[in-house]
């Protein structure tokens, strides 16, 4: 193992550009539940039940209650040593992006600068009748299924993440993709790498021939493309792996 994290370092310090493809597993040593494994949030609610539209028109009154537990839940939690160290490479680096999959905030709250949130952003809401967009401070609209605000609409808001069967942001996954497709580096951690379009991101940066770093306690989707599979935990494996990086752009 460590002599893996040696030549992954190394992999990471020669790269000129880097994109970093994270999931739920980053979070979990925050204390953010994964969706997936046992135990995870899917084990007691289906993600057909909540993240769908469909759920949405059904039972908004249960779906935004399951969105107020996760928005208090991501708020009250704090970015862990895996967060820090993806923030401290990006202060080295000028050619530099986290896309993750995550919607908790914890990569900009890390102090992450170039953050693509490819399924949204649980602070966030908007009207599903004129588009309103409401911040962190009005997402707490009033209703147990909030109103817009603008006066007049009376439109239903609806929490700013993506649902199964929804688009993601067009422009998001063309600056992602095409990052990936130039990349020379890709860190992949905490992911199942079994939700498209994001998880073709890792593929694209192979097909640069990228080097492929995963870090995850179970092997993914992903794991067939990685040149180096660290298997442990984000929290304990993503510093390790950084700490000692010479981070700066390019280095021999
Ligand atoms: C650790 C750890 C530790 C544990 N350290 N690691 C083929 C068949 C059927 C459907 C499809 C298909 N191909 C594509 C689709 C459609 C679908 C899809 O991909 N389905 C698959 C499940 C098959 N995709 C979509 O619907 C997407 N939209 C789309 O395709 O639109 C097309 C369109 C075009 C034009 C017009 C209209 C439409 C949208 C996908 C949106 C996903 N949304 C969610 C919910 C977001 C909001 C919310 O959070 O509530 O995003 S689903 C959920 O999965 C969430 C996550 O971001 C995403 C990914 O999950 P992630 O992060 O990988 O978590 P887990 O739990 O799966 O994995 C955790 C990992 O961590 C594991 O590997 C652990 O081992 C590891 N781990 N502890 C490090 N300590
Ligand atoms: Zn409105």
């Amino acid at each position: 193992m460590e002599d893996k994290i040696k030549k992954a370092r190394d992999a990471i310090a020669k790269a000129y550009k880097i994109i970093v493809f994270t999931g739920a597993g980053i979070s979990k040593e925050s204390g953010v539940p994964t969706f997936r494994e046992a135990g995870g949030l899917w084990e007691e609610f289906k993600a057909e039940d909540f993240a769908t539209p469909e759920a949405f028109s059904r039972r908004p009154k249960e779906v935004w209650e399951w969105y107020r537990f996760r928005r208090d839940l991501a708020r009250k939690v704090e970015p862990n040593p895996g967060h820090y160290a993806v923030a401290r490479l990006e202060d080295a680096r000028s050619d530099f992006m986290v896309a993750t999959q995550n919607i908790d905030n914890l990569h900009t709250r890390a102090g992450s600068r170039n953050v693509i949130e490819l399924h949204g952003n649980i602070m966030h809401s908007y009207c599903m009748k004129c588009g309103l967009l409401a911040d962190e401070s009005e997402a707490e609209l009033p209703g147990e299924v909030p109103v817009c605000p603008r006066e007049g609409c009376g439109g239903v808001m609806r929490p700013k993440v993506v649902w199964f069967g929804e688009q993601l942001d067009p422009d998001d996954l063309d600056r992602s993709y095409m990052f990936a497709s130039e990349a020379d580096c890709c860190l992949v951690i905490g992911t199942s790498g079994f939700v498209y379009p994001a998880a073709q991101i890792p593929f694209l940066a192979k097909r640069n021939d990228a080097c492929v770093i995963e870090i995850n306690p179970e092997p993914s989707g992903i794991t067939q493309i990685a040149d180096y599979f660290l298997q442990g935990p984000a929290a304990q494996i993503t510093p390790q792996l950084l700490e000692e990086n010479k981070y700066a752009d390019g280095a021999d």
